[in-house]
Protein backbone atom coordinates (compact mmCIF):
# COMPACT_ATOMS: atom_id res chain seq x y z
CA UNK A 1 0.00 0.00 0.00
CA UNK A 2 2.45 2.66 -0.88
CA UNK A 3 1.06 6.34 -1.49
CA UNK A 4 1.51 9.51 0.33
CA UNK A 5 1.61 8.53 4.55
CA UNK A 6 3.59 9.78 7.36
CA UNK A 7 5.83 6.56 6.81
CA UNK A 8 9.10 6.06 4.52
CA UNK A 9 11.17 3.58 4.03
CA UNK A 10 14.55 3.10 1.83
CA UNK A 11 15.13 0.39 -0.45
CA UNK A 12 17.32 0.30 -3.47
CA UNK A 13 16.16 1.82 -6.69
CA UNK A 14 17.14 -0.74 -8.92
CA UNK A 15 17.50 -4.03 -7.07
CA UNK A 16 20.24 -6.58 -7.95
CA UNK A 17 17.64 -9.12 -8.09
CA UNK A 18 15.74 -7.21 -10.89
CA UNK A 19 12.19 -7.58 -8.77
CA UNK A 20 12.44 -10.85 -7.41
CA UNK A 21 11.58 -9.90 -4.10
CA UNK A 22 14.91 -11.35 -2.55
CA UNK A 23 15.91 -7.74 -1.07
CA UNK A 24 15.42 -6.79 2.12
CA UNK A 25 12.74 -4.05 1.91
CA UNK A 26 10.08 -7.06 0.98
CA UNK A 27 9.68 -7.54 4.17
CA UNK A 28 9.12 -4.48 5.58
CA UNK A 29 6.91 -3.65 2.68
CA UNK A 30 4.91 -7.22 3.92
CA UNK A 31 4.69 -6.05 7.24
CA UNK A 32 3.12 -2.82 6.65
CA UNK A 33 0.80 -4.55 4.71
CA UNK A 34 -0.11 -7.35 6.79
CA UNK A 35 -1.03 -4.19 9.61
CA UNK A 36 -2.56 -1.99 6.94
CA UNK A 37 -0.53 0.88 6.52
CA UNK A 38 0.24 2.96 3.96
CA UNK A 39 3.70 4.14 2.96
CA UNK A 40 6.34 6.06 1.04
CA UNK A 41 9.59 4.14 -0.61
CA UNK A 42 12.84 6.99 -0.68
CA UNK A 43 14.30 4.35 -3.66
CA UNK A 44 18.62 4.79 -3.07
CA UNK A 45 21.47 4.32 -5.39
CA UNK A 46 24.05 2.85 -4.34
CA UNK A 47 26.05 5.38 -3.86
CA UNK A 48 23.61 7.68 -1.86
CA UNK A 49 22.73 4.63 0.67
CA UNK A 50 26.47 5.98 1.34
CA UNK A 51 26.21 9.31 1.85
CA UNK A 52 26.07 11.24 5.01
CA UNK A 53 22.14 11.42 4.54
CA UNK A 54 21.27 8.47 4.61
CA UNK A 55 24.16 7.30 6.91
CA UNK A 56 22.76 8.98 9.53
CA UNK A 57 19.70 6.87 9.82
CA UNK A 58 21.81 3.46 8.93
CA UNK A 59 25.21 3.41 9.92
CA UNK A 60 26.14 0.59 7.94
CA UNK A 61 24.70 2.42 4.76
CA UNK A 62 22.46 -0.12 3.77
CA UNK A 63 18.55 -0.75 2.83
CA UNK A 64 16.21 -0.87 4.52
CA UNK A 65 15.24 1.74 7.08
CA UNK A 66 12.14 2.70 8.46
CA UNK A 67 11.07 6.70 9.61
CA UNK A 68 7.71 7.76 11.40
CA UNK A 69 7.65 11.27 12.81
CA UNK A 70 10.85 11.70 14.45
CA UNK A 71 11.74 8.02 14.36
CA UNK A 72 14.08 6.63 12.19
CA UNK A 73 15.10 2.87 12.84
CA UNK A 74 16.87 -0.09 10.68
CA UNK A 75 17.49 -3.30 11.01
CA UNK A 76 14.45 -5.50 9.23
CA UNK A 77 14.23 -7.24 12.47
CA UNK A 78 14.22 -4.33 14.43
CA UNK A 79 11.20 -2.78 12.00
CA UNK A 80 9.31 -6.43 12.06
CA UNK A 81 9.14 -6.00 15.07
CA UNK A 82 8.46 -2.34 16.46
CA UNK A 83 5.29 -2.62 13.76
CA UNK A 84 4.04 -5.66 15.49
CA UNK A 85 4.58 -4.13 19.11
CA UNK A 86 1.84 -1.43 17.91
CA UNK A 87 -0.60 -2.77 15.36
CA UNK A 88 -2.74 -5.62 15.26
CA UNK A 89 -2.01 -8.28 12.94
CA UNK A 90 1.44 -9.53 13.27
CA UNK A 91 1.48 -10.88 17.44
CA UNK A 92 -0.63 -12.91 19.03
CA UNK A 93 -2.59 -11.43 21.66
CA UNK A 94 -1.38 -13.51 24.64
CA UNK A 95 2.03 -12.55 26.46
CA UNK A 96 3.43 -16.37 25.80
CA UNK A 97 2.64 -16.53 22.28
CA UNK A 98 4.23 -13.02 21.49
CA UNK A 99 7.20 -14.00 23.19
CA UNK A 100 7.15 -17.07 21.21
CA UNK A 101 6.75 -15.03 18.14
CA UNK A 102 10.08 -13.12 18.91
CA UNK A 103 11.97 -16.10 19.48
CA UNK A 104 10.93 -17.08 15.80
CA UNK A 105 11.75 -14.04 14.72
CA UNK A 106 15.56 -14.21 16.32
CA UNK A 107 15.78 -17.52 15.18
CA UNK A 108 15.24 -16.62 11.69
CA UNK A 109 17.87 -13.66 11.43
CA UNK A 110 20.41 -14.92 13.90
CA UNK A 111 20.13 -18.86 13.03
CA UNK A 112 18.75 -19.82 9.94
CA UNK A 113 19.70 -16.83 7.93
CA UNK A 114 23.66 -16.74 8.73
CA UNK A 115 24.02 -19.94 6.77
CA UNK A 116 21.70 -18.64 3.74
CA UNK A 117 23.99 -15.40 3.48
CA UNK A 118 27.00 -17.96 3.28
CA UNK A 119 26.04 -20.10 0.56
CA UNK A 120 25.07 -16.95 -1.32
CA UNK A 121 28.10 -15.28 -0.88
CA UNK A 122 29.71 -18.68 -1.71
CA UNK A 123 27.77 -18.38 -5.52
CA UNK A 124 27.91 -14.80 -5.67
CA UNK A 125 30.99 -13.74 -5.02
CA UNK A 126 33.18 -16.52 -4.22
CA UNK A 127 32.73 -18.88 -7.69
CA UNK A 128 35.77 -17.90 -9.39
CA UNK A 129 37.89 -19.09 -6.46
CA UNK A 130 40.08 -22.32 -7.07
CA UNK A 131 38.40 -23.97 -3.88
CA UNK A 132 34.71 -22.93 -4.77
CA UNK A 133 33.68 -26.10 -5.56
CA UNK A 134 34.95 -28.09 -3.04
CA UNK A 135 33.41 -25.38 -0.17
CA UNK A 136 30.13 -25.36 -2.16
CA UNK A 137 28.88 -28.74 -0.50
CA UNK A 138 30.00 -27.74 3.08
CA UNK A 139 28.25 -24.22 2.45
CA UNK A 140 24.76 -26.09 1.13
CA UNK A 141 25.52 -28.57 4.33
CA UNK A 142 24.93 -25.60 6.95
CA UNK A 143 21.97 -25.06 5.31
CA UNK A 144 20.51 -28.34 5.47
CA UNK A 145 21.51 -28.43 9.36
CA UNK A 146 19.35 -25.84 9.91
CA UNK A 147 16.36 -26.42 7.26
CA UNK A 148 16.12 -29.56 8.74
CA UNK A 149 15.30 -29.41 12.43
CA UNK A 150 13.04 -26.36 11.21
CA UNK A 151 11.20 -28.56 8.95
CA UNK A 152 10.81 -30.96 11.54
CA UNK A 153 9.46 -28.38 13.99
CA UNK A 154 6.74 -27.13 11.80
CA UNK A 155 5.74 -30.63 10.56
CA UNK A 156 2.23 -30.36 8.78
CA UNK A 157 1.29 -27.62 10.73
CA UNK A 158 0.95 -23.90 8.56
CA UNK A 159 2.66 -21.96 10.82
CA UNK A 160 5.47 -22.06 13.33
CA UNK A 161 3.16 -21.45 16.39
CA UNK A 162 -0.51 -20.90 15.62
CA UNK A 163 -1.54 -18.54 13.61
CA UNK A 164 0.33 -16.93 11.43
CA UNK A 165 2.76 -14.18 13.08
CA UNK A 166 5.99 -11.62 12.55
CA UNK A 167 7.81 -15.34 13.09
CA UNK A 168 6.19 -16.58 9.97
CA UNK A 169 7.04 -13.36 8.10
CA UNK A 170 10.26 -13.05 9.20
CA UNK A 171 10.87 -17.02 8.46
CA UNK A 172 9.22 -16.86 4.95
CA UNK A 173 11.32 -13.91 4.17
CA UNK A 174 14.52 -15.31 5.24
CA UNK A 175 13.80 -18.85 3.24
CA UNK A 176 12.66 -17.96 0.24
CA UNK A 177 16.53 -16.98 -0.54
CA UNK A 178 16.83 -20.73 -0.65
CA UNK A 179 14.57 -21.45 -3.14
CA UNK A 180 16.92 -20.67 -6.19
CA UNK A 181 19.79 -22.89 -5.04
CA UNK A 182 16.86 -25.75 -4.85
CA UNK A 183 17.72 -26.61 -1.56
CA UNK A 184 14.20 -25.53 -0.26
CA UNK A 185 12.72 -28.20 -2.42
CA UNK A 186 14.15 -30.88 -0.13
CA UNK A 187 12.12 -30.07 2.57
CA UNK A 188 8.39 -30.05 1.02
CA UNK A 189 6.81 -29.09 4.04
CA UNK A 190 9.20 -26.02 3.95
CA UNK A 191 8.40 -25.40 -0.13
CA UNK A 192 4.61 -25.23 1.49
CA UNK A 193 5.26 -23.18 4.34
CA UNK A 194 6.97 -20.81 2.31
CA UNK A 195 4.15 -20.98 -0.64
CA UNK A 196 1.61 -20.31 2.07
CA UNK A 197 3.65 -16.96 3.01
CA UNK A 198 3.64 -16.02 -0.62
CA UNK A 199 0.00 -16.50 -0.99
CA UNK A 200 -0.80 -13.88 1.43
CA UNK A 201 -2.76 -10.92 -0.13
CA UNK A 202 -0.58 -8.87 2.47
CA UNK A 203 2.93 -10.41 1.01
CA UNK A 204 1.09 -10.35 -3.09
CA UNK A 205 1.16 -7.10 -2.64
CA UNK A 206 4.49 -6.20 -1.02
CA UNK A 207 6.11 -8.09 -3.86
CA UNK A 208 3.51 -6.25 -6.88
CA UNK A 209 5.27 -3.39 -5.00
CA UNK A 210 8.61 -3.99 -5.28
CA UNK A 211 8.45 -5.50 -8.61
CA UNK A 212 6.88 -2.24 -10.07
CA UNK A 213 9.87 -0.20 -8.34
CA UNK A 214 12.71 -2.86 -9.93
CA UNK A 215 11.08 -2.64 -13.35
CA UNK A 216 9.85 0.83 -13.77
CA UNK A 217 5.84 -1.22 -14.48
CA UNK A 218 2.70 0.01 -12.80
CA UNK A 219 1.59 -2.11 -9.57
N1 LIG B 1 20.66 -7.18 8.83
C1 LIG B 1 20.23 -6.12 7.94
C2 LIG B 1 18.70 -6.08 7.92
O1 LIG B 1 18.07 -7.14 8.10
O2 LIG B 1 18.13 -4.99 7.76
C3 LIG B 1 20.84 -6.35 6.56
C4 LIG B 1 20.54 -5.24 5.59
C5 LIG B 1 21.19 -5.53 4.23
O3 LIG B 1 22.10 -6.37 4.10
N2 LIG B 1 20.74 -4.82 3.20
C6 LIG B 1 21.25 -5.04 1.84
C7 LIG B 1 22.00 -3.82 1.34
O4 LIG B 1 21.64 -2.71 1.62
C8 LIG B 1 20.06 -5.24 0.92
S1 LIG B 1 19.19 -6.73 1.26
N3 LIG B 1 23.05 -4.07 0.54
C9 LIG B 1 23.76 -3.02 -0.12
C10 LIG B 1 25.19 -2.92 0.27
O5 LIG B 1 25.74 -3.88 0.85
O6 LIG B 1 25.78 -1.88 -0.05
C11 LIG B 1 20.44 -7.96 0.73
C12 LIG B 1 20.18 -8.44 -0.65
C13 LIG B 1 20.71 -7.78 -1.72
C14 LIG B 1 20.49 -8.27 -3.00
C15 LIG B 1 19.75 -9.43 -3.16
N4 LIG B 1 19.55 -9.95 -4.46
O7 LIG B 1 19.86 -9.29 -5.45
O8 LIG B 1 19.06 -11.10 -4.59
C16 LIG B 1 19.21 -10.08 -2.08
C17 LIG B 1 19.43 -9.57 -0.81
Amino acid sequence: MTSSSDITITAFQRSPDGGRGLARDTRVRWALEEVGLRYDVRPLSFEAKKEPAHLAIHPFGLIPTFEQDDLAIFETGAIVLHLAERHEGLFPADAGGRARAISWMFAAVNTVEPPILELSAAVIFERDQPWAQDRLPIVKDRVRDRLRPLSDRLGDADWLDGDFSAGDLMMVSVLLRVRPPGLLDEFPNLAAYVARGEARPAYARAFADQLAQNTGAPA
